[in-house]
């Protein structure tokens, strides 16, 4: 490296020199015809990440926003190109996330998307930084944008009784139960359940797969998940299941009862109340699928049904007096409004979060050049719920 050994004279004069130099060069490159709109060259947004650059960063800001050597050709009608879903891979995450954020988005880049090319939407309650965008950007070479999530549907509503709220914080705290005395915690869960599928960069899609900071993805995907769903008439996806934390939804099964003895009509005939009760639906046996991993249908958190219900379960607070899990809520959702058959275990998808993964078995894993042990699996642990999803109907494995 030269500049170290010159003075800061002549490294601030070759700076300015290589700004210069590079602005003329990308103006010169850049016409409307390249399909580069001259609004994209500096967006406010662009503009507002570089005031808190530096000037040895802004100039590789500027070199970054040079149009790359080759366009990518685009055939519309090429019927080569296999069919798309209209789908996105959505992440939620903090700046503080990058990390974990960059390592997911590897693995799944590597392991499916690299094929696929579907875009990634990432979501957070503030602006993320312009360190975030360039290292996660640079993962792929999909449509990748970043949002914002309006404030109201993610901070603790103005009705909520606060005094309440902080009594049942106190009281999970006591009790040792993990996020227990947490609001943000609480802020995700019910932006989860209710909101994310609102969000103006969620609402052109149907599809989405969500995907977690610090997850892992085992193995090769060769073919589109979201296609699959979409032909086999699917609306929920999962890899692992297992039991909520009782006090954080002491009232939740209540609050079901009475939502569905009011709305008999949007509970499916075919449903799959054996997955979460054992006694035909007295009592929730706790089973939901781990929302970390979800690859759904939008359409159906945004239908009749699961909008009423999630007002219902809003309007009693449970979010933040108990604190009600997004999990528990779309898994109750799609276990009593869809058919049965249209929930999936996608079994050859090799998953894990924290300590708990999905490891294919037999042929899957070996056709997934899986990673995974495939003894550290939890599908049939002692916590599990996969028997109780297996129990719906044998066929469905055969
Ligand atoms: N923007 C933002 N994202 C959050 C916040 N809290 C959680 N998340 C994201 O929401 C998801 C779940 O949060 P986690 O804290 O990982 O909760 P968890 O998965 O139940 O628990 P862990 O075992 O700690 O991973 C992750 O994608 C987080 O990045 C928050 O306050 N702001
Ligand atoms: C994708 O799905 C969304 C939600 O159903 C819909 O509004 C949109 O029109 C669809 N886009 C295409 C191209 O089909
Ligand atoms: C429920 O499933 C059975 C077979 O499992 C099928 O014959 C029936 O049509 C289904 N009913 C509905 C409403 O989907
Ligand atoms: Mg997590």
């Amino acid at each position: 490296m030269v500049l170290p050994l010159l003075t800061a004279v002549h490294r601030r004069s070759i700076i300015i020199a290589l700004i210069t130099v590079s602005c003329v060069c990308y103006f010169m490159t850049v016409s409307p015809e390249d399909g580069y709109s001259s609004s994209k060259i500096l967006s406010p947004e662009q503009l507002d990440s570089m005031g808190v650059l530096g000037i040895a960063q802004m100039s590789e800001a500027l070199l970054d926003l040079a149009p790359p050597a080759e366009s990518k050709p685009s055939h519309p009608h090429d019927p080569s190109i296999p069919r798309r879903a209209n789908a996105t891979l959505v992440m939620l995450a903090r700046n503080s996330d990058l990390d974990g954020v960059v390592s997911s988005v590897e693995q799944l880049e590597a392991k499916f998307n690299r094929k696929f090319n579907y875009p990634w939407v990432f979501l957070n309650d503030e602006p993320f930084s312009y360190d975030f965008k360039r290292r996660v950007k640079v993962l792929t070479d999909a449509d990748v944008s970043f949002g914002l999530i309006p404030r109201e549907t993610w901070v603790q509503p103005p009705w909520i009784d606060e005094e309440r709220a902080r009594k049942g914080r106190n009281m999970l705290m006591k009790e040792g139960v993990i996020y227990g005395g947490s609001v943000s915690y609480r802020n995700m869960c019910r932006f989860n359940s209710g909101f994310f599928f609102h969000h103006e960069l969620l609402t052109p899609y149907k599809w989405y797969w969500r995907v977690e900071p610090d997850v892992r993805f085992y193995c090769d995907l060769e073919y589109d998940p979201f296609v699959f769903m979409e032909d086999h008439d699917k609306i929920y996806g999962f890899t692992i299941s297992m039991p909520e934390w009782k006090p954080t939804i002491t009232s939740l099964w209540s609050a079901v009862k009475e939502f569905i003895s009011d709305h008999p009509e949007y509970v499916s005939p075919n449903n799959s109340m054996d997955f979460i009760s054992d006694d035909a639906g007295d009592t929730y046996n706790m089973c939901h699928f781990w929302s970390n991993f979800e690859i759904a249908d939008m359409d159906f958190w945004r239908g009749e049904a699961y909008t009423k219900f999630f007002d219902y379960l809003e309007n009693t607070g449970g979010f933040y007096y108990e604190r009600w899990g997004d999990a528990p809520i779309h898994s109750i959702a799609a276990a009593l409004f869809t058919r049965k058959d249209q929930l999936h275990f996608f079994k050859d998808i090799g998953y894990k979060h924290a300590e708990f993964a999905h490891c294919p078995q037999g042929r899957q894993w070996r056709e997934g050049h899986c990673s995974c042990n495939p003894n550290d699996n939890f599908d049939f642990a002692q916590n599990s719920c996969l028997r109780h999803f297996m129990r719906l109907d044998d066929w469905m494995f055969g």
